[in-house]
């Protein structure tokens, strides 16, 4: 980390300013070399400067210098922004300048890379920075504002305090068993407070559930067989004319796919391919994609037809959402009731002709994810897989270390479950790594940051 690194932190295109930002060691030596103004070596930290980046022959631009000196920075390394004007040329030339005097192009994410390396941030800080810059709506804005302020470090940090206090007494039992005012660890005493973290753990995996609908919203399929009503059901959610409707069964052959907003959260719907038996061969693969997507789905909408009697192929599919997470609607409620329901299932009745029920639907929706009331609670939750993986690891060992205290198994022995527990969580947030790991985490991040 002793090079000097440098990337265009704006977006590129046309724009009214552009900003270069260079880390390291040579950071105010290079920038200083093709600066006419002041000599930046000699300004205050946390400054800014007039003048003209000049090539020596020529000059560039007219910038605002921005000089940050360590230990105070985002990297926490000598850092020098160059404000100039926007647009590729500029830019490109302020860049290609100073690759040229030695600076090395940062890799992406590189400049946070620094700040979680250099001990500013934790990890789950630096991909907390990561998810602020991607978030598209209020809540993954405020989701990733929680990661970066800390407060899922915070709980974990309690957790890892809880077990490490835990190993520290079984410790001092074992060596020094003639202490009497120490804590006697006994199965016992370690699975009452082993309860606490368990349950802690366990509350971190359920939120991330949270976590994970606001940065990916939710998949909903319409599923059912063809002419129920499931693109009409789309265009009307949507209030746009998306999918194609006609009175022809097989009307559509691909799955359709359209966003839309519900209390904050974004919904992926996606219409299907109607499902039956046909020798259609292209039908065919659109049929196969719907049965996917019941799979694939995060919730399935099954569409039925008031105005038919069940079929063999309804059955089937109300057979095959059992497992999922479902809504039944029935549409068509404006024609005769002809439909001839299994007892105790609950559904959703409406129609595409009044734009009956939709509200319901939605409603049905929002109840079954409790989306009214996210944001009522603090937004501190796990948001990707790594971090989930983690925790169920750490979970996984806490669990275990209670089955065998439960079987009066000597603590020493159980040992190894706690401190397994504990270095996950202590890779959850970065105190301990692997380069490799770390390398391909930052890469996923934008250039510049
Ligand atoms: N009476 C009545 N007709 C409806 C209703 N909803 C849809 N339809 C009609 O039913 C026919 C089929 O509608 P679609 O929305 O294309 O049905 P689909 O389930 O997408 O059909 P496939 O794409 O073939 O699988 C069209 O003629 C619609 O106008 C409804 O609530 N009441
Ligand atoms: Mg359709």
């Amino acid at each position: 980390m002793k090079d000097t690194i440098v990337a265009i932190a704006t977006a590129s295109g046309v724009g009214a300013i552009s900003i270069i930002r260079i880390s390291g060691p040579d950071a105010l030596v290079l920038a200083n070399t093709m600066f006419k103004g002041k000599d930046l070596t000699k300004v205050a930290s946390h400054t800014i400067h007039y003048g003209y980046i000049t090539d020596g022959f020529e000059d560039i631009d007219e910038v605002l210098v921005m000089v940050m000196l360590s230990p105070k920075t985002y990297t926490t390394e000598d850092t020098v922004e160059i404000n100039c004007h926007g647009g590729i040329a500029t830019t490109n030339k302020v860049l290609e300048l100073l690759l040229k005097k030695g600076a090395r192009l940062a890799n992406p994410g590189e400049f946070t890379e620094r700040a979680f390396l250099n001990g500013r941030i934790d990890l789950l800080e630096a991909e907390a920075v990561s998810d602020l810059i991607e978030s598209k709506n209020e809540k993954q804005r405020k989701l990733a504002l929680n990661g970066i302020n800390g407060r899922i470090t915070k709980i974990v940090q309690t957790i890892k305090e809880e077990i490490l206090n835990l190993i520290a007494n079984i410790e001092v039992n074992i060596d020094y068993p003639e202490y009497e005012d120490a804590i006697e660890v006994t199965p016992i005493y370690l699975k009452e407070h082993l309860e606490t973290t368990k349950r802690e753990l366990e509350l971190l995996l359920e939120n991330s559930e949270i976590g994970k609908i606001i940065k990916s919203g939710i998949d909903i399929a319409l599923i059912g067989r063809p002419n129920v009503g499931k693109s009409s059901i789309l265009n009307a959610l949507l209030n746009e004319d998306k999918a194609i409707v006609t009175d022809i069964s097989g009307t559509t052959r691909d799955c359709i796919e359209a966003k839309m907003n519900l209390k904050g959260i974004e919904i992926n719907l996606i219409d299907t391919a109607g499902i039956r038996n046909t020798d259609d061969l292209v039908e065919q693969i659109g049929v196969d994609k719907s049965k996917q997507m019941i799979n694939n789905a995060d919730l399935v909408i099954l569409v039925l037809n008031n105005n038919e009697e069940l079929t063999k192929e309804d059955k089937e599919l109300l057979e095959q959402i059992t497992e999922k997470p479902h809504i039944i609607f029935i549409n068509k409620e404006d024609l005769q009731t002809k439909i001839v329901l299994p007892k105790n299932i609950e559904v959703v009745k409406g129609n595409t002709i009044a734009l009956e029920g939709l509200e319901s639907l939605k409603q049905k929706i929002i109840e079954l994810y409790n989306l009214d009331k996210i944001e009522e609670k603090e937004l501190t939750y796990l948001s990707n897989i790594r971090q989930i993986r983690l925790v169920e690891d750490a979970l996984e060992n806490i669990k275990e270390a209670i089955i065998d205290a439960e079987k009066e198994i000597p603590v020493d022995m159980l040992e190894i479950h706690l401190r397994k527990s504990f270095d996950n969580l202590s890779i959850l947030i970065g105190e301990k790594y692997e380069d490799e790991l770390i390398d391909k985490l930052f890469e996923n991040f934008c250039l510049g940051k």
